[in-house]
């Protein structure tokens, strides 16, 4: 196989030497974090006054882990680390409640982001040469345009067809001869699944590569695309909390993520014990980012379950490889690619009071794409049998629903009282997608 590298002499490095790099771009970062109301109290209660005290990558261990709510309790500058005034961009993702957790970038933030998704892009065999179509979502989410200059970057030229209308994503590849997409797997299977009734044939596109990230799939689903559409799939795995996608992506050989670990340190721990795992073992990815300045995060519990590839890989790169993520260690959905908690969902329809007690929330596949039902029971109040005010009232957690997680669910209204009660813990949430991780 013919390999190349974006920035060779990084991504081959010598392990000593990249570890040497960890530690210095480690301090840098401590040195970021010790200006933010956040870390300055943690890190001196761990001993840490300046950069200085930490000697080895080892040292990150005295610093305790940081989670989703603890971003959540610094919102909205907690962890900003340099004037707001040099911040560029901010992106954010769906908290556990409705306080998002939101992330802020300098100008050489984006650029080292950018950076990193070249990496990723041109490891995967894409050049110059190629008509990327980048049919994720813009906005807020990380996938659009941390994909999109990472393309520009490689110098690509980019379609940012966003997600969703098919018609129009095969019009777009159609008229400018795509040759790479990035989108989820689920939408990769929805788009192959349309194209007999829109008459598009597939040896009349261009397609050859596709980036596929942002949710769980299996090596099979990976296959089985690869097979309809007669493409090379590469996972790409990331988390807003750490940049967005760009964190490890796989390379020409297709057999774990390379993630990037002089922009990134990751540990594997069990997540009942926080003990490291051995190497290899599935547990824990906590991550420490070293690229980014206004918002440094130190020991991130990412809650995805996955292991390191022991065995060095072929392609040369010294980056270790990530296994797969096999699940998560809270209970976090992922419904096409929009990461949801079902807290989210209770703090909403609790809040409304013709909604009565009982609820489920139901996560099912209807052909490729993941569909979102919600049940809930009325309140006693409220009469099934006037169907006027309950559609309204359905129309309305709809919206309500919809404004909160971004995704518009089915809503089904019960009598109160109807709906089945577990004898012990509540089962709030069934979700029959098939597991074939
Ligand atoms: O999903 C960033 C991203 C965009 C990654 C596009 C790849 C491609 P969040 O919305 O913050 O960011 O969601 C992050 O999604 O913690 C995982 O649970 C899950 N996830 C992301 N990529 C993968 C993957 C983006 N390749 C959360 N396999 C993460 C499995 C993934 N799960």
């Amino acid at each position: 196989m013919n390999f190349q590298y974006w920035q060779p002499q990084i991504e081959k490095m010598p392990r000593s030497e990249l570890e040497a790099l960890q530690l210095h771009k480690l301090k840098e970062e401590i040195g970021f974090a010790l200006r933010t109301s956040f870390y300055q109290s943690r890190l001196e209660a761990a001993g840490i006054r300046n950069p200085d005290d930490i000697k080895t990558v080892d040292d990150l261990r005295r610093i305790p882990f940081t989670t989703k709510s603890d971003l959540r309790e610094g919102f909205p500058y907690g962890f900003l680390s340099i004037p707001k005034e040099e911040v560029v961009r901010l992106h954010a993702s769906s908290g556990t409640t409705g306080i998002p957790t939101t992330i802020y970038f300098s100008r050489d933030d984006i650029k080292r982001w950018s950076t990193y998704m070249a990496r990723c892009i041109f490891g995967s065999g894409c050049t110059k040469n190629d008509v990327f179509q980048n049919m994720i979502g813009y906005g807020l989410f990380t996938g659009g345009l941390g994909l999109h200059q990472g393309g520009e970057e490689v110098g690509m030229m980019v379609i940012p067809a966003g997600s969703g209308n098919t018609a129009r994503q095969f019009k777009l590849m159609q008229d400018f001869g795509t040759t790479v997409v990035h989108a989820t797997p689920s939408f990769l299977l929805h788009i192959e699944s349309k194209m007999k009734e829109a008459g598009v044939r597939r040896e009349n596109l261009s397609l050859k590569r596709a980036f596929a990230g942002a949710e769980p799939y299996s090596e099979d689903t990976r296959r089985r695309i690869e097979s309809l559409l007669n493409i090379d799939v590469f996972n790409s795995y990331g988390l807003s909390e750490m940049n967005g996608p760009g964190v490890a992506f796989e390379c020409q050989c297709k057999n774990g993520m390379h993630i990037w670990e002089d922009g990134y340190i990751a540990e594997i721990i069990d997540p009942k014990t926080f003990e490291p795992v051995k190497d290899g073992e599935v547990g824990e990815l906590v991550l420490t980012i070293l690229c980014r300045e206004a918002t440094p995060i130190l020991r991130y519990r990412t809650r995805d379950l996955t292991g390191f590839f022991t065995e060095p890989c072929p392609c040369g790169r010294t980056h270790r490889r990530l296994r797969r993520i096999t699940g998560r260690s809270d209970d976090m959905l992922i419904i096409n690619g929009v990461n949801v908690f079902p807290s989210q969902i209770e703090e909403v329809i609790m809040g409304m009071k013709e909604v009565g007690n009982n609820y489920l929330i139901v996560v099912e596949k209807e052909g490729a794409l993941d569909r979102l039902t919600v049940k809930t029971e009325v309140g006693p109040n409220i009469f099934m049998d006037d169907a006027r005010p309950l559609n309204a009232l359905k129309e309305r957690i709809r919206e309500t629903l919809q404004a909160s997680i971004s995704i518009s669910p089915r809503v089904e209204l019960h009598e109160s009282g109807s709906m089945p009660v577990s004898e012990g813990k509540a089962v709030r949430v069934q979700d029959t997608r098939p597991k074939d991780v």
